[in-house]
């Protein structure tokens, strides 16, 4: 591999963190990625081209602008044919690295099962079934059903790597209770696992899983409590499909304040150090 690049998404930045922290973290995040020598892309969709590498402007375009919807993978030929603003879930920031030829891609936490009655998958699962993309993020938020998104993974035939942890993280907190299939404690041991991958001719996604840094980890009781008023204020106003994890996410930041915001802040900041340090150890 020769240059260095990095995946970024840009719905956490246009329904996922409220405006101007939403654009500070998006252009800092690619600030952290270039010091360390690395080519930061933030994906997205403009005018219903996909882009790799939208620039500052466009990300605070994405950042402020209402107007932006989100897109996952059913949106895609809806959002191109009518030349449509979109930002990027994890499943379509796969689909848009893999085009561009981008192996690493850093978000800060993935969809998956929700909790609850109805039935309700992500399609980044879809997306890591069928993508072959390295994802860098800190586990998906216990807003969903984590054991269950945890089989999935498994029946989808995607590795789940724990980057200095034998569990999977749980976004908000460092641990689940779940386990990973392997540890690695460098960026070298992931290139290699990776590299394997693709050797072996597998077309799935892969998931390195990055715990949030202690000093920003939420107690897991503030975290569950957060979740379980978010999950009942949907369940009362009848929120669903596409809405749901935006509406959950500010739930969250709702009843936690600051301190939810700071953990995800701190948590993307540290998935974006490691995510680079493996595109580098890629390239060499
Ligand atoms: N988790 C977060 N913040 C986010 C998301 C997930 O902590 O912004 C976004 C990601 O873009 C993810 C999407 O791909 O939500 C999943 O949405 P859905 O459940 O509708 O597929
Ligand atoms: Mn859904």
């Amino acid at each position: 591999m020769s240059h260095p690049q990095v995946a970024l998404e840009s719905t956490v930045i246009a329904h996922g963190l409220p405006y101007p922290q939403n654009v500070e973290t998006a252009l800092r995040l690619e600030a952290q990625i270039r010091a360390q020598g690395a080519e930061p892309r933030t994906c997205g969709f403009v005018q219903g081209r996909p882009i790799a590498g939208l620039t500052p402007d466009q990300i605070t375009h994405f950042g402020r602008d209402k107007q932006v919807i989100k897109a996952s993978l059913r949106d895609i030929s809806i959002v191109a044919a009518r030349q449509l603003d979109a930002a990027t879930t994890v499943a379509t920031t796969m689909w848009i690295a893999h085009r561009a030829g981008i192996d690493v891609f850093v978000t800060g936490g993935l969809g998956g099962v929700h909790r609850g009655q109805d039935y309700d998958e992500s399609a980044d699962l879809t997306a890591l079934a069928t993508l072959p993309v390295l994802v860098v993020c800190a586990g998906a938020k216990a807003i969903l059903d984590l054991p269950r998104t945890r089989e999935r993974l498994e029946t989808l035939g995607v590795p789940v790597i724990g980057y200095g942890v034998d569990e999977l993280p749980a976004f908000y907190t460092r641990s689940s209770g779940l386990p990973v299939d392997a540890r690695c404690d460098s960026p070298a041991e992931v290139a290699a696992i990776w590299q394997a991958h693709k050797t072996m001719g597998l077309h799935t996604g892969m998931l390195l899983t990055v715990p949030v840094p202690p000093e920003h980890e939420l107690p897991a009781a503030v975290a569950e409590e957060a979740i379980h008023t978010a999950l009942a204020a949907a369940q009362a106003q009848g929120v669903r499909g596409k809405a749901l994890t935006p509406f959950l996410l500010s739930a969250i930041a709702a009843t936690t304040g600051e301190a939810s915001l700071q953990a995800n802040l701190a948590l993307l900041q540290n998935n974006a150090r490691v995510g680079a340090s493996v595109a580098l150890a890629l390239s060499e």
